[in-house]
């Protein structure tokens, strides 16, 4: 294993230090992060392990508060003392003084200097003053090399070039740019690449550190896709079968039927939030579009079709039929499983849609129930959206989850239909389905090779939507005053 190269996160109080750890880390637990100042009031690390190693060890540190006052404290004794300037940094923060009016930065000037590198983190949307400039100062002087890194980049009010420039005068031209808010795994590579450049001695570890997070992002994308492809095939394949005598009785399995999916897709999105290590507590209070770690809107709604366009035809979906598609046992012929679709079955669909419960009560004999298309494209697409969303999502972000972005829908629409062919064979077995299947049950091999095939093509929907520009999914954020 390549040495371990220790980091130091530092800069200005408030800037989002702690949230760029969470964001390293992946861990929205990690620290305190708030919107006041001097929130991190001492030293706290954090590793990055690969192989049950760590690899890097990230340290955040105090804001640097008073770095006008510091400089000229540290000019004064510098003069007093003739040493040269990391000699006299050495020196403060092992004085008496550091225990005073500069505890803060002493804490995190001292820990800068056991690191190997610093990130100075800038908070974008401030303006270049004089505090700051006296804060690159003094990091210039530690003789530790300094990356900057331009955070609150996504905003608006991003001060980008003003920056770069006061950067480039202090002889800081490796610049990152970041938002924490949003995960751009491109940034985050370009992050490490700045570091590669100024820690050159950590090559080896940092090359690792890169080969690894690709690694696990992609394992990360294909385990979605299992889960996502898992989701389909149980969704797809369920079949239930209602008796026409009964009334009550079918209404009551239908909607048995409707709730196991229900349940399925909020069981879906719990092991998704996992995989993706997101606290679901985190999504309990935000509007849209989880609540309480589920969707907002029922999968069986019309509601939630059509906010991802998708056309229900001229069926509104509506009844207790909606969502549902029929399978008419009657006068001995089965339009069964294999012919599930057509022209035929279209029309129970349709009719059962326009009249719910009142033509499935007009329906003679056996009524097979599933989930129909509308529906299962509605979960393979909010959901691939879903994934997407987290990808992207900084852990330092407790903002509600939000998905503005539509290439999902379009992208996903394809997929749907390089998916049709998958979906039914999925129909034609419902012993696939493990909505009915007891906990650790093993479930049949035709199921795992119809899981194969269809994750592979909902993983390349899933590589395709991470590769494209967010663009609209970038949040705007106010000016700081
Ligand atoms: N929009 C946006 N907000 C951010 C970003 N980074 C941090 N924040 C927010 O800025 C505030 C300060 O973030 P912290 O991570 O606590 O900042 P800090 O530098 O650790 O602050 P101290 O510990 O007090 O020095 C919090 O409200 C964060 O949610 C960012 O990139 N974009
Ligand atoms: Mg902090």
């Amino acid at each position: 294993m390549p040495k371990i190269l220790r980091i130091a996160v530092v800069g200005h109080t408030n800037t989002g230090k702690t949230s760029l750890m969470r964001t390293l880390i992946h861990d929205s637990g990690f620290g305190e992060v708030s919107n006041r100042p001097a929130t991190t009031r001492r030293v706290e690390g954090a590793a990055l392990m690969v192989d049950g190693e760590p690899l890097v060890e990230l340290y955040d540190t105090p804001g640097l508060e008073d770095s006008i006052g510091l400089l000229e404290k540290l000019e004064r004794m510098r003069g007093n003392l003739g040493l040269d300037w990391t000699d006299t940094l050495r020196r403060f923060v092992d004085s008496d003084e550091a225990e005073g009016a500069f505890a803060q930065e002493a804490k995190t000037l001292a820990h800068l200097l056991q690191c190997d590198v610093g990130l100075y983190v800038i908070d974008a949307r401030d303006r270049v003053l004089g505090k700051h400039k006296d804060e690159l100062e003094i990091l210039g002087r530690t003789a530790i090399p300094i990356v900057p890194v331009l955070n609150f980049v996504a905003s608006d009010y991003a001060r980008t070039d003003d920056w770069r420039e006061q950067l480039a005068r202090a002889n800081m031209h490796a610049v990152a740019e970041f938002d924490t808010m949003v995960l751009d795994f491109d940034s985050e590579l370009r992050l490490f690449e700045t570091l590669k450049v100024l820690a050159a001695g950590f090559r080896p570890t940092i090359e690792t550190l890169v080969e690894h997070v690709s690694r696990q992002r992609s394992l990360r994308i294909d385990a979605s896709a299992n889960l996502l492809a898992d989701l389909l095939i149980d969704a797809s394949a369920c079949l239930v079968v209602a008796e026409r005598d009964d009334e009550s009785r079918s209404s009551a399995i239908l909607d048995g039927l409707k709730e196991r999916v229900r349940q399925r897709e909020q069981g879906f999105i719990a092991q998704l939030l996992v995989l993706h290590e997101f606290d679901d507590r985190e999504f309990s209070h935000t509007a849209l579009p989880l609540r309480n770690g589920a969707w907002g809107f029922d999968p069986f709604s019309p509601e939630a079709l059509r906010q991802f366009g998708i056309s229900t035809g001229s069926a509104a979906a509506a009844g207790a039929a909606a969502g549902l598609a029929v399978d008419v046992l009657s006068a001995g012929v089965t339009l069964g499983v294999g012919t599930a679709t057509g022209a035929v079955i279209g029309a129970a669909i349709g009719a059962a849609r326009e009249k719910g419960r009142e033509v499935l009560s007009r329906l003679s004999g056996e009524t097979q129930l599933r989930v129909d298309e509308a529906t299962l494209h509605l979960l393979l697409i909010r959901n691939a959206r879903l994934v997407e969303a987290l990808f992207r999502r900084g852990h330092a972000n407790h903002d509600p989850l939000r998905l503005n972005d539509r290439t999902a829908d379009r992208q996903g629409a394809d997929t749907w239909r390089s998916l049709k062919s998958d979906i039914r064979r999925m129909r034609a077995h419902p012993e696939w389905s493990a909505l009915d299947a007891a906990e650790g049950q093993s479930l049949p091999a035709g199921r795992r090779a119809a899981r194969e095939e269809a994750a592979a093509k909902i993983g390349a929907l899933l590589f395709g939507l991470l590769d494209h520009d967010p663009g609209t999914h970038v949040e705007r954020h106010g000016s700081k005053v």
